[in-house]
């Protein structure tokens, strides 16, 4: 084998050994660079004859031919193999499942508040929703609650440092009362303009649904619940109204007929006569136990002056239901910090 044909061999061998771009370049230049192999033999012609440097330099000449087509064939290779490992490290596989959207769904609670909404308005009720920081008066004075009402207390009530025009303290609402105060005193104008034109007396007839808070934290209470209010008040609105009222609220919640109600005498500030309502299944998981649901009550005639209606003239009831513990009831749940802590394996379960 004479020199240029080992240089070809030589090429070949270091260009199959470059296994990346950058190291073939480096390959190329040992052979073709400046001061390559192939480089110094073309610089050795010029000690030669005419005659020889014909022949030398076509020789030569060849090789680098050669030696050229191998490097652009090792390139093509590498190229190819880098084109390969890409398509490898990002192939799709178009038959795989769509990436789903993470469903969301309404959290018990907001169901729960939503179909007692829609129960009480088809039986014409209006929903009123407002603030969650109240003032004292609209929290415990409009309530008829006297000054040193342990429920003042901040045993009880969480209060926000800043105070109201009165200069006391405003609060976390513990009931949502306060929204019932405010829609009645809206209405109360309306009230006056009606019987002043002999029209019969509007009706007030709404519930207030939304967070309230109490200083409270175990198994049964949780420090922010769900409260659904309800007030009707008219020119001869009674316990009998209550009593039909409240049985359709649970024979649509509960979706049965097969059920009790009592109410069992009780003491609120803002009613008098005031009732603990109570349910009996009579079939069922929850059969033969009697559940307290809701407090209740004729509105004090205090509170209803409060609203700036003539308690002599509209007369009607309260009454107060925790939504969180319908949840439970509806949906068999037997603690209720499982509602707030969040935990999608519960909540999913609701979807
Ligand atoms: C309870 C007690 C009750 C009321 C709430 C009420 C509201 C106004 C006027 C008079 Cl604006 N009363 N609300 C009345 C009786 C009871 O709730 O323990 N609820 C869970």
């Amino acid at each position: 084998m004479n020199d240029l044909a080992e240089l070809i061999a030589a090429a070949e061998t270091d260009f199959a050994a470059a296994p990346t771009p950058a190291e073939l370049e480096n390959a190329k230049a040992r052979f073709l660079g400046k001061s390559g192999r192939l480089t110094e033999m073309l610089k050795a012609l010029g000690a030669l004859s005419i005659e020889e440097k014909k022949t030398r330099g076509a020789e030569i000449n060849q090789a680098k031919q050669r030696i050229e087509a191998l490097l652009t064939a090792r390139r093509d290779a590498l190229a190819e193999a880098e084109m390969n490992r890409q398509l490898q490290a990002e192939a799709l596989d178009v038959t795989l499942p769509g990436r789903q959207r993470g469903g969301g769904s309404l959290h018990p609670v907001s169901r729960t508040i939503e179909r007692i909404e829609a129960i009480f308005a088809s039986m014409g009720f209006d929903v009123a929703e407002g603030p969650e920081i109240e003032t004292d008066w609209m929290s415990f004075t409009a309530l008829n609650n006297p000054e040193n009402h342990p429920a003042r207390s901040m045993q009880d009530t969480f209060y926000v440092d800043m105070k109201d025009e009165q200069g006391r303290w405003l609060n976390l609402r513990p009931h949502t009362s306060p929204m019932q105060v405010r829609y009645a005193r809206a209405h109360a104008a309306r009230h006056a303009q009606a019987l002043a034109a002999g029209q019969p007396m509007p009706e007030v007839r709404v519930i207030a649904p939304g967070r309230v808070f109490r200083v409270d934290s175990d198994a049964t209470h949780s420090p922010m619940f769900h409260q659904i209010e309800g007030l009707w008040l008219g020119e001869n609105v009674s316990f009998k109204d209550l009593k039909v009222v409240f049985a359709s609220l649970v024979r649509e919640f509960f979706e049965t007929d097969d059920f009790d109600v009592r109410f069992r005498p009780s003491f609120f500030p803002f009613t008098e006569p005031s009732a603990e309502i109570d349910i009996s299944f009579r079939s069922g998981p929850l059969a033969g136990r009697w559940l307290e649901v809701a407090g209740s009550g004729q509105v004090h005639p205090n509170v209803v002056r409060n609203f700036g209606l003539d308690p002599e003239q509209q007369i009607g009831f309260a009454f107060g239901i925790g939504a969180d513990r319908f949840a439970m009831l509806r949906y068999g749940i037997d603690d209720l910090r499982l509602m707030f802590d969040g935990d999608l394996r519960f909540l999913s379960q609701f979807a």
